[in-house]
């Protein structure tokens, strides 16, 4: 019916299947994930929650809501979830709406060390209504301090704060946070965006026993389909869920609901977990692979799914790093590294993830050869004869790495 667009699919399929996707909030969803959201569940309108709709004819979307929120709650031994979020970032506006009054005062992590644009970036409608002060990483450890960001709190004295990060490669201790909270009488919020899958499995901590809010995204590591979804204590059900419908969205996205469904069924398997457990071993070993290459690796090390590289001394920024690696069909993103001093645009850092390569199946021993890719091509100041090579190479590894059966007939 439109070729154009078709073949624009197509051709993204191969760029999907014929590249190495190191983006650490990039997943392939589950085929079960990507049935369900194709589906002609996207027909209908279903404001409202189940069993209270404004339309007719929603007696299967309503079991199909109240299955996704009991295995979310399942999953993460939460008293109430809520799964109409359309993504991440309308999930961390509906608990500020629901737990905030505009000008209120907020603790979160800075962007520029690893936190968020919806917590308090200055251009983002977080930091527009509402004031934000931030936490960073300790400038020689690059880890979170506690005791400094329990200085800062006391001195602060915010209504909410929060944890959670989209660049910080190590584990976060919520119990902390929570105690931190109590003493300045804050409420918790956690964005577990990017681990939701490490803790599905636990291999991370769960900040759902400590938060009163945890929010997150179902595309990371979790793979499933692009979606946001709120867990919250029965205290704030109601008004969370008043915050998300009506307070910010209308019509929920009935289709991506069943997807999110399948995907908290399948994340509560042992293959799961067994593939939680590869990402984090693989992200160990492409740091370890990258720091024997020379390169220095933000806080040393990672313990989850995620490294960030600094360049500074290689003499390259993120940005020029980035944009070679795509040309060799390595795709990253440049970030910042804490205590930059290139503008957000250009960078000195890269961020690597795993959680694509893990769920093709690549291990310890396909990290060794990824990381002496990217040394190839960045020691090689991005020449042609490089990236042919190591083109090639990929190629070569992605066949033996297939995504779903389908793409590669
Ligand atoms: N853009 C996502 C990331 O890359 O971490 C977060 O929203």
């Amino acid at each position: 019916m439109d070729p154009e667009i078709a073949e624009l699919i197509t051709k993204e399929c191969e760029r999907q299947v014929y590249g190495i996707d190191l983006i650490a909030s990039e997943n392939y969803a589950f085929e079960a994930v990507i049935e369900a959201q194709a589906s002609l569940l996207t027909n209908k309108y279903a404001e409202g929650y189940p069993g209270k709709r404004y339309y007719s004819g929603c007696e299967y979307y309503d079991e199909i809501e109240r299955i996704a929120v009991e295995r979310a709650k399942r999953l993460f031994g939460a008293e109430h979830a809520n799964v109409q979020p359309h993504s991440g970032s309308q999930a961390n506006q509906a608990v500020y709406l629901a737990a905030l009054k505009p000008r209120d005062r907020v603790l979160a992590m800075d962007l520029a060390h690893g936190g968020h644009l919806t917590h308090g970036s200055p251009i983002n409608f977080s930091g527009i209504f509402y004031k934000f002060a931030f936490y960073g990483v300790n400038r020689s450890t690059e880890v979170l301090d506690y005791d400094e960001i329990e200085s800062i709190a006391r001195e602060y004295k915010p209504k909410l704060i929060i944890a959670g990060a989209s660049a910080y490669p190590r584990e976060i201790d919520f119990k902390r946070f929570r105690e931190i909270c109590d003493e300045v009488g804050a409420l918790f919020m956690v964005d577990m965006a990017h681990i939701a899958g490490l803790v599905a499995a636990g291999i991370h901590m769960n900040p759902t026993p400590y938060a009163d809010f945890v929010t997150s995204t179902t595309q990371k590591t979790l793979r499933g389909p692009r979606g946001g979804f709120i867990l919250c204590r029965k205290e704030w059900s109601e008004a969370v869920d008043r915050a998300v419908f009506p307070g910010i969205q209308s019509g929920p996205l009935m289709h991506i609901i069943a997807a999110k469904a399948v995907c908290f069924k399948l994340a509560a398997t042992e293959e799961f977990r067994e593939y939680q457990r590869l990402i984090v071993r693989d992200a160990k070993a492409l740091a370890s692979s990258l720091l024997d290459r020379g390169y220095r690796i933000v806080s040393g090390g990672t313990d989850n799914h995620l490294l960030l590289v600094d360049l500074r001394s290689k003499g390259m920024s993120g940005l020029k790093a980035q944009k070679m690696l795509e040309k060799a069909l390595i795709y990253v993103n440049r970030n910042l590294v804490p205590y930059d001093d290139k503008p957000p645009y250009i960078t000195s850092g890269l961020r690597l993830g795993t959680p694509c390569v893990a769920a093709r199946g690549m291990t310890e021993c396909e990290m060794v050869d990824i990381a002496k890719m990217i040394d190839h091509v960045i020691r090689n100041n991005g020449d042609q004869a490089a990236i042919e090579d190591v083109r090639k190479d990929v190629v070569d590894m992605c066949r033996r790495f297939p995504i779903y059966d389908w793409t590669t007939k």
